[in-house]
């Protein structure tokens, strides 16, 4: 009888907070860390933010390796800080992450042996200096349209890590184009280079939303809580409906055969997305899956010294001030 009791008093204080949650989020309220939310919401934030920090971390590494061969110092140097941009990106999304209770070194744990996922997009090679173009322009442009309604989801660590990186994203996409612009305005060869980047871009930056509304297990869940706002067959439609006028200014030709502005619907229509290939590249059998991570561990066993450096100094500091503390107070 008094188990039953305090069944129904615990199951009422339930209620009560899922209420509570509820209602912030009709009124758009955002979630914050301290506040109670329920168990399958959490799961859900770090799968999200967790998988976008580590794509920040990967994205790099496609981009990293123009770095030294940038055409000339004043690409080099805006090439440095766009690189930089994105891991600064990652720190800021893994700090959100661990608002929910994990830690830092779990979710690297979870990259490095391949249990977690990062975007597709990173899966592919930068053979020539119009994909750090192609990249700005399309991969972050991509992304900007998926992120700017992340600045006003639910939980609000992420949003608000979200506002800062957008602000940087759209810097990078700028500068994506303007070496579009270059290279279409340069030689015969530049500009097909600048063209056949495109062609092996477009289809994994279309691929980026992810899979298509009905094959999309988390879409439903994540809109109802307000962690995605927009579902992601209608970001992919925008993006392409803001790209393909910017392909015919640089005066590139979008590989798709199938893509015709329909007057009707007010948006470009686009040729069937190769899914085959995209759960291939997300299952770990792209083309660059492999060299992706190896280059991840690398880093983490080749910055062991940096870590324990850090660490050392952070206590002998942390003794020092603690001796100093005793010191005055003995006087
Ligand atoms: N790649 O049910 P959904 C950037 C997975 S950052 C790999 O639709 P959801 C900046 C998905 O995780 C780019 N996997 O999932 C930059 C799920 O698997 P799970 C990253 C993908 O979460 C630029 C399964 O498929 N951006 O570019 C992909 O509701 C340049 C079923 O999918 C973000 O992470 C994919 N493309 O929607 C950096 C944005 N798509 O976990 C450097 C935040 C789906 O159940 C250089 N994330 N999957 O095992 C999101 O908006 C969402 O998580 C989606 C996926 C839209 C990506």
């Amino acid at each position: 009888m008094y188990t039953q009791m305090v069944d129904v008093e615990a199951a009422g204080a339930a209620g009560e907070e899922q209420r509570r949650f509820d209602e912030k989020l009709d009124r758009g309220i955002t979630i914050e860390p301290k506040d109670w939310m329920p168990d399958a919401y959490r799961k859900t934030l770090v799968r999200q933010i967790s998988q976008h920090a580590h794509s920040e971390i990967v994205g790099m590494l496609p981009e990293g390796n123009w770095i030294t061969r940038a055409p000339s110092l004043q690409r080099k140097l805006i090439l440095l800080a766009k690189v930089q941009d994105e891991a600064g990106h990652g720190l800021y999304l893994y700090s959100a992450a661990e608002t929910l209770g994990v830690s830092r070194d779990e979710l690297t744990e979870a990259l490095l042996t391949g249990r977690a996922k990062y975007s597709s997009i990173f899966n592919y090679p930068t053979l020539t200096w119009a994909d750090v173009g192609a990249i700005g322009w399309l991969v972050d442009g991509a992304a900007i349209i998926n992120q700017i309604p992340l600045t006003r989801c639910s939980y609000g660590p992420y949003a608000r890590a979200m506002t800062r990186i957008c602000k940087e994203e759209s810097f990078h996409q700028r500068q994506g184009f303007d070496v579009m612009v270059k290279l279409c305005a340069g030689t015969q060869e530049q500009k097909a280079m600048a063209q056949d980047a495109l062609d092996r871009w477009w289809w994994p930056a279309v691929m980026m939303f992810g899979p298509p509304d009905s094959a999309s297990p988390n879409s439903e869940q994540s809109m109802h809580w307000k962690i995605k706002l927009f579902s992601n067959d209608d970001l992919r439609q925008r993006f392409i409906d803001q790209t393909v006028p910017q392909a015919d200014a640089l005066g590139l030709v979008i590989p798709d055969a199938d893509l015709r502005w329909n007057a009707e619907r007010g948006q470009y229509d686009f040729g069937a997305v190769d899914w085959d290939e995209f759960y291939r590249v997300v299952r770990g059998d792209g083309p660059c899956n492999r060299d992706r991570l190896r280059a991840r561990i690398d880093a983490w066993e080749e910055g062991a010294w940096v870590r324990e450096a850090a660490l050392a100094h952070a206590e002998k500091r942390a003794r020092r001030s603690a001796d100093a503390t005793e010191a005055g107070s003995a006087a």
